[in-house]
Parts: C-alpha cells; structure tokens; sequence
C-alpha cells in the first residue's frame, strides 16, 4: 500500500468517534509469558470471550503469531477471521494503525512510531520490533494507503470525539520517554495535522499506577460528542481522587471544538485491585521487561470498554459497583446492548477491553 506525503487534514481525512459505525474491528491474541500468566492460557479464554462478543455486532479480525494459530482457530469460532501476524505484544490499540475516513466513505490509516510506551529505559519491555511492523501489515491486509506522522503515539493515549475534539493526557504525550525533541505546540501541530483536529484538551494525569504513563482510554472517554464518562473515587485517600477531580476540574472549565460544554459523568471506580502471590508467580520474569510483583496495584477502571455497532463491551472485577457502571451505561446509552466481561486477566497485563481493540469506521 502507498505512504502519503500529503495530511488527512489536507486531504479531507478525520477520525471519527469511535461511538461511530465500524466495519470491524482487530484483536490480538495474547501469548508472551512474561505478561501474561499460566502461558497466556487464561488471558486468551477471556480475548476469545470478548471477541466473539464483540462479534454479535460488527466483523472482528483476530492476527495471531504462527504457533498460536491453530489454539486460536479452535478458540474462536468460524465468523471470526483468524490471521497470521508477528508482533511483541497483543495490545492493537497501541501498536494498531487508527483508521481515518472522509465524507465519502472512503479510508486511510495513520501509523505512528512505537516505542513499547516508554523505550528502552522506561519502556514495558523490548524488542518491539514487531509491534512497529503490525500497523503497517493491518493496513496491507485490509488494502488501505497510509499516513506517517514520524512521532511516538499510542492509540489508547488519545481519544476524539470526531467533530473536531482530541483529549490526552500531559502525563503520556508530553512524557520525555515519547518525544523529548517535541514541545507541546509541535505535538498539538501534527495531532491537528494528522487527526484533522481543532482543539485539544490536555488532561494531567492518567489513572493511578497506569504503567502507559497515564493513557486517557483507562480515565474518561466520549460516548457521544460531547458527553464524557470519567472514572471517579469518592475515597479522599484514594491517590485516584486527586487525578480524577483534576480532570474534572479542567473538563468543567473546557468547551469542544464546536463550543460546547460538556456534559461529565462520574463512573465509580472499584474499590482498588492488587496483584496478587499466586498470580505473579505464574509469569514468567523476563530479563528485559517489566517487573509485575505481588502487591502491584492494578489501574482498574469501568471506562477502559469498546463501543461496537450498538454494542458496549465493558470490564467487570466483580465488585460491588459493577451493576452500577453498567446500569449508567444502559441510562445513557438506552439502543446498546451491554455485555460485561470478568477481565481481570487483561487488567493483570496493564490494560483492559478497549486496549485490545481498534475499530474500523464504516
Ligand atoms: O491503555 C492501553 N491502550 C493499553 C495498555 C497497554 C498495557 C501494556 N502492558
């Protein structure tokens, strides 16, 4: 497929709300054994259960390495596209392409430089040179020219609502571990540029003990323009507290591209996870990645969930506030079909459900 020299905002190209209509969507399938415990072997029974999932409402690709091919195959069932990929890690909303459309349908890709969100000092772990491949080999795959913007950039760092507004964190995007050589402004440019997007609002910090360095995707999201979902703690000892009511302070004070103000909802989080003896023991230490030790506390939030095609695919910890994240959703999303998934197996990797996936808009 062809690298463009030109920009989506040049060219008519946005990203649009992921709350928008989708083709499809890619997973992949989890096997390193220094993220993911026993082998990988529970992580994948809960990839498959959010795949076939996710598959009631939209086309799901699953890209696999070779060995795990035939594992997966069986696991998923036959309306899932199961294909062969390398890649370090399964998290495709980082290593992914984001897929940018215009008003006539038609699609691009945007690839961005991996970095294992941190490089080799401060990064999750290394190589990642297959994670850097993967963007490009979806994009090849699904037959779509692409655009490269020559900086570090995750897909769960940022979020759009599609008309226009980007949020992000400073604690992620101005990270001297992602592109020391950029000031804000030159960020802030190429996000414009790139994502065709006219205003941005800095948030300061992702959720508590978030190993991304503070991803947006696990803190608040969009659900329609103008209408965010943010995690949220009452507990005042909570060190969550303080980084939610910053966030909802600055959202308070903002308006999106299109003048409005938003309109916030608080989504309590559960009561705080930890790692646990028996779970770390079942990892493997890998010599260059990071270390995950009995106690770890782990950033579980209700907002880290995909929309699909009318369909809401969301975490639960079984906690006691699970019913409510869910009964809130269904409030404010009254035509989606909520699913709830137990995910503690992807949290225990760093992330959640909308981690391991990235949409294709329709
Ligand atoms: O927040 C995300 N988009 C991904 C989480 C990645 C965790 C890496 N272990």
């Amino acid at each position: 497929m062809q690298i463009l020299k030109s920009t989506p905002k040049q060219d008519g190209f946005y990203m649009p709300g992921e709350f928008e209509p989708h083709v499809g969507c890619w997973i992949l399938w989890p096997e390193r054994k220094d993220t993911w415990r026993l082998n990988a072997k529970p992580a994948q029974k809960v990839f498959a259960e959010v795949a076939i999932t996710i598959s009631k409402f939209e086309q799901v690709t699953v890209g696999v390495v070779n060995k795990e091919y035939l594992n997966a195959r069986k696991m998923l069932p036959g309306n899932i596209r199961v294909v062969e990929i390398s890649y370090n890690d399964a998290w495709v909303r980082d290593n992914g392409p984001l897929f940018i459309k215009n008003n006539r349908g038609e699609k691009r890709g945007v690839v961005w430089n991996f970095n294992a969100w941190g490089g080799i000092d401060s990064g999750l772990y290394y190589p990642w040179d297959q994670d850097s491949l993967v963007a490009e080999k979806i994009l090849s795959i699904e037959k779509i020219d692409y655009y490269k913007p020559g900086i570090i950039l995750e897909g769960g760092s940022i979020h759009v609502d599609g008309e226009g507004t980007l949020i992000t964190t400073e604690e992620c995007l101005l990270n001297k571990n992602r592109n020391p050589d950029l000031s804000k402004d030159e960020i802030e440019e190429i996000l414009c540029e790139y994502l065709n997007i006219e205003k941005i609002i800095w948030l300061k910090r992702g959720v508590y003990n978030d190993e991304t360095d503070g991803h947006v995707d696990n803190l608040c999201c969009f659900i329609k323009p103008g209408i965010i979902l943010l995690t949220w703690t009452d507990d005042k000892n909570d060190p969550q507290y303080e980084i939610s009511l910053n966030a909802f302070e600055r959202l308070s004070r903002e308006t999106d591209a299109k003048g409005r103000k938003f309109e916030i909802h608080k989504i309590l989080q559960p009561k705080p996870l930890y790692l646990s003896k028996e779970e770390a023991s079942g990892l493997t230490i890998g010599e260059t990645s990071k270390l995950r030790l009995p106690g770890d506390r782990l950033s579980a939030s209700y907002i880290n969930f995909y929309i699909s095609n009318k369909g809401i695919i969301m975490p639960k910890f079984n906690d006691h506030y699970d019913n409510l994240a869910k009964r809130k959703l269904k409030e404010l999303l009254p035509d989606y079909k909520i699913y709830q998934i137990y995910t503690r197996e992807i949290l225990l990797g760093g992330g959640n459900i909308h981690c391991i996936v990235q949409q294709i808009p329709f």
